[in-house]
């Protein structure tokens, strides 16, 4: 293995954080030339190259999947004897201590499935360099620690082409005779290569205006098809507010002159912060109000400040390896989190957070591709763009900032963006960061950084009724992960408070675990107080804590914290149907379900002033979740008893829920402001909840919100509250919502989803995996359009009412799917695969039909390392288990 390369060595396909070495090149300024053509493009790539050992060691560039058709260095043609040309590198045997390497490739945009280097969407050129896209389109040094100057130079057909973009600001243009023009962009902060972008193609744009703290002014762009110019304006208003918070919360100010976002609608993932021209996924960047739901306005929101922000934390600071990838991502969503929070309600936006950490987060850490925040080895590193790096890395983030209170932990970050600036950096480095400009010791809390796996901390209280005090013992342990079976003890903030029988609060503080256990003691109460613990979920743990329903209710009612009141509910929830999914009772407690329905009712009766605090206070703990906390994964069972808990409570509550409905549901304005989007979160989880009651009044109620809605949120809703009933006419409605947006791809995906996720059929038995089938035959769908790829087949393996079948259809479906797209688009076929990563968590037959098709992909020829790492993970160490 050459030494500056982190490639693996044949046979072993995995690369290893300790194998790190510096590079011994470095690129100062690189020029690139794109002639982009229907059939062909040609790259002119010239790098200033500089030697930085003078070692006279051959030197070793990436390249996949090109045709090299020159390669001089100094302006002299290189002999084929002077350089080495392999599947996926170019080595240059004896190159000079300083030297101009020109090299020219051929690529074929056109036929790019991948979605990976430079690729056609709607015609249009665009690219993805992150992680290793770049070697893609000319030979390289691929990797993030190699930061240069870049110059770039695009000519395209005029008439076709209206529009060339890329990083930095705009230098020179012109016409040339044959109907084609160039643009010339110069991106005056060095970069890596993964932060490269090019955009081509027939796009209108809208246009602003932001002036920053130190008063110079930025030319704000978005890029989209003409169809869809309309729908910019709510990303354009997110961008200006993401610029303002940055600069007010974190003093980070924007550095070119323009700033362009480009929407593309073929696209592996949300968005790319490439430096000073994102390119997005279009359903982070179009919205209005008859075809965006809330959801999506907010996530717009959401995915605009997230690739915003990366400005600072990813490209003026960026990552030395992959392996060091959550310093980017895990910092860049804290602050996304944090700015969403500040934009609507902090305490859904807690909740729903928290959420996806616990229905995907902890189920990674419980498989088989656990791994830490910053692992310690990759074989595809676009298998790492996890939860756990992204969400997990988020959590720790979070818990920093609670350790160093809001003032220190800025005092860090200043610290970080000054001192760093401009390089390549480790995660090492932030934390050393935090500890130069804070009185801590960061020794323990780095484990959060090196260990894998989910903590779990049983919680036990005992009050002295004698000396008024109360005592909480806290342990904890964290459970083996691959390659990690031994665990030390984490540094765990547990933020809690103690409210007395009047729900008045008498304390509130974080305690700081840092051993297997420890006591806390509270006193003097003139009675036991009731203990809110976890507020904010201060850490990504599993908390045991048997707290009565009784004391669930005090909180439900008085705690003060709307993260915690939820949970409280939520706890309710898991305390009547756990026992019964666990095989501890055979039936349902009534007493247990009695005590949820009061609290339930009492929240109906005396609602809290965030509306959306009380519409997810009436949501069952979601299937993932429910999934998450058995042993063995009964699927079927678990929707059954999911159903019939909901069956009860809409019948009990149908009165009470349809006021609730009624009353939010006059609003004839339309307002995308928290209060709006609150009330008509409650109405639509008001609405699910009279369907199931399976009244033709409720549903009438339903069809004429399908009918009457003013907006996609409320048409949405009704639409899928009626699908996933047991309403008679689904296909007339199916039908109804398809021809009014067939011509909308973005509505289509929504028309995709709600089909693949409803538990019933459409026609009365007929089996949902049938529908998925046939609508992939449809006109509407494309294997080759993530987006489709995601709403419906995605969306299928979250349906575990259809997907986890006793036949294991679903899953040979899925391995169907996967073995196409291992050939079209490997990273989306990867995602897919990770469905049966927790195979083993399910109990018989679904097990192991699971592993069959683990198998069945397993020995397909030509599987990519994308699908292979996941496959030969999953089933890894099976001999050791069985
Ligand atoms: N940094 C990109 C993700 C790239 C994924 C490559 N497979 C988007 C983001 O996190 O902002
Ligand atoms: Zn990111």
């Amino acid at each position: 293995m050459l030494e500056n390369d982190l490639s693996p060595t044949v046979g072993d396909p995995t690369i290893y954080l300790k194998d790190y070495t510096a590079p011994r090149f470095s690129i100062s300024k690189i020029m690139l030339d794109f002639r982009l053509g229907p059939l062909s493009t040609i790259v002119s790539a010239s790098s200033e190259i500089q030697s930085l050992d003078a070692s006279g060691k051959p030197l070793m560039l990436n390249g996949i999947k090109l045709k090299l058709i020159e390669i001089k260095i100094d302006g002299r043609i290189l002999d084929d004897n002077e350089y080495l040309l392999s599947d996926d590198s170019l080595i240059i045997k004896q190159p000079p201590e300083t030297f101009t390497l020109g090299i020219i490739t051929e690529l074929e945009p056109h036929l790019n499935t991948e979605l990976s280097g430079l690729y056609q969407s709607s015609g249009n050129f665009c690219t993805q360099c992150e992680a290793e896209g770049f070697r893609r389109i000319t030979y390289y040094l691929d990797r993030p620690d190699v930061l240069s100057e870049y110059e770039v130079s695009i000519t395209a057909d005029k008439a076709k082409y209206p529009v060339l973009l890329s990083n930095g600001n705009p230098v020179a243009c012109g016409d040339n005779s044959d109907g084609t023009h160039w643009h010339r962009w110069h991106d005056p902060h060095p970069k890596p290569c993964y932060l490269f972008a090019l955009v081509a193609g027939d796009l209108k744009s809208i246009s602003d205006e932001f002036t920053t703290q130190s008063g110079n002014s930025v030319l704000l762009n978005i890029y989209t098809q003409a169809h869809n110019i309309d729908k910019c304006d709510h990303a354009m208003q997110s961008l200006k507010k993401s610029m303002l918070w940055d600069e007010q919360v974190y003093g980070r100010e924007y550095d070119l002159d323009v700033y362009n976002i480009v929407a593309v609608d073929d696209f592996n993932m949300g968005a790319m912060e490439n430096k000073g021209l994102n390119i997005f996924n279009s359903k982070y960047v179009l919205a209005d109000q008859q075809s965006a739901t809330d959801v999506d306005y907010q996530a717009i929101e959401s995915v605009i400040a997230h690739e915003y922000f990366h400005n600072w934390s990813g490209n003026r600071v960026t990552c030395r390896d992959w392996f060091q990838l959550s310093l980017k991502e895990g910092f860049t969503v804290f602050r996304d989190q944090e700015f969403s929070a500040d934009m609507g309600s902090r305490s859904v936006k807690r909740v729903r957070d928290v959420q996806t950490l616990r229905s995907y987060q902890f189920k990674e850490d419980a498989g088989p591709m656990a791994h830490p925040i910053r692992p310690d080895s990759y074989q595809e590193i676009n298998n790492f763009y996890t939860v756990t790096i992204y969400e997990k890395g988020a959590e720790v983030i979070r818990m920093l900032h609670s350790l160093l209170g809001g003032e220190g932990f800025r005092k860090g970050t200043d610290y970080y963006f000054d001192r760093f600036d401009g390089q390549a950096v480790t995660t090492e480095d932030f934390l050393q960061s935090m500890e130069k400009t804070n009185d801590i010791d960061l020794t323990q809390f780095r484990l959060w950084y090196t260990q894998a796996g989910t903590p779990e901390v049983i919680v036990e209280q005992d009050y002295d009724t004698g000396r008024g005090t109360l005592s909480l013992t806290m342990s904890q342990f964290c459970p083996s992960t691959p390659g990690q079976t031994e665990k030390e003890e984490f540094q765990i903030p547990i933020s809690l408070a103690l409210f007395d029988s009047e729900g008045q609060k008498v304390i509130s503080k974080t305690v700081v675990m840092s051993q297997a256990s420890e006591s806390f003691d509270f006193g003097d109460f003139a009675s036991q107080p009731v203990v809110s613990i976890l507020r904010d979920f201060s850490a990504p743990i599993k908390l045991h804590f048997n707290q009565s329903d009784e004391e669930l209710a005090h909180l439900v009612k008085y705690d003060d914290n709307g993260f915690s009141r939820c949970e409280a509910m939520q706890q309710l929830s898991l305390n009547l149907m756990l026992p019964v999914l666990k095989d501890e009772i055979q039936n349902l407690d009534e007493a247990a379900y009695q005590r949820l329905l009061s609290a339930l009712e009492m929240m109906l009766d005396k609602p809290p002033e965030d509306k959306s605090i009380l519409a997810e206070m009436l949501k069952l703990p979601n299937l993932a979740y429910l999934a998450e906390l058995c042993k063995p994964i009964e699927p079927q069972r678990l929707v059954d008893l999911r159903e019939q808990v909901l069956a009860r409570l809409a019948t009990d509550l149908e009165h009470k829920i349809r006021v609730v409905y009624l009353a939010n549901s006059t609003s004839d304005d339309f307002s995308i402001e928290g209060e709006a989007i609150s009330a008509r979160e409650l109405k639509n989880t008001c609405l699910q909840f009279l369907v199931v009651t399976q009244k033709s009044e409720h549903y009438e109620l339903a069809r004429l919100q399908y009918a009457n809605a003013h907006n996609m949120t409320d048409r949405l809703a009704a639409f899928s509250a009626l699908l996933h009933s047991r309403y008679e006419s689904k296909q007339e409605l199916i039908a109804d919502f398809y021809s009014a947006w067939q011509h909308d791809t973005l509505v289509l995906d929504k028309w995709f989803a709600v089909q693949a996720t409803a538990p019933h059929g459409v026609v009365r038995d007929e089996d949902i995996l049938n529908s998925v089938m046939s609508l992939m035959n449809h006109s509407a769908f494309s294997i080759n359009n993530p987006n489709k790829v995601r709403s419906l087949i995605g969306a299928f393996t979250a349906n575990m009412r259809a997907f986890h079948r006793a036949d294991g259809a679903g899953y040979a479906m899925l391995a169907d799917i996967i073995i196409k797209l291992n050939k079209i688009n490997p990273q989306i076929g990867s995602r897919l695969a990770s469905t049966f990563n927790n195979w083993r968590a399910y109990s018989q037959p679904y097990s192991q039909n699971m592993r069959q098709q683990l198998e069945r992909i397993k020995s397909e020829p030509d599987l990519t390392t994308d699908i292979s790492e996941i496959v030969s993970k999953a089933l890894g160490s099976l001999s050791e288990n069985e």
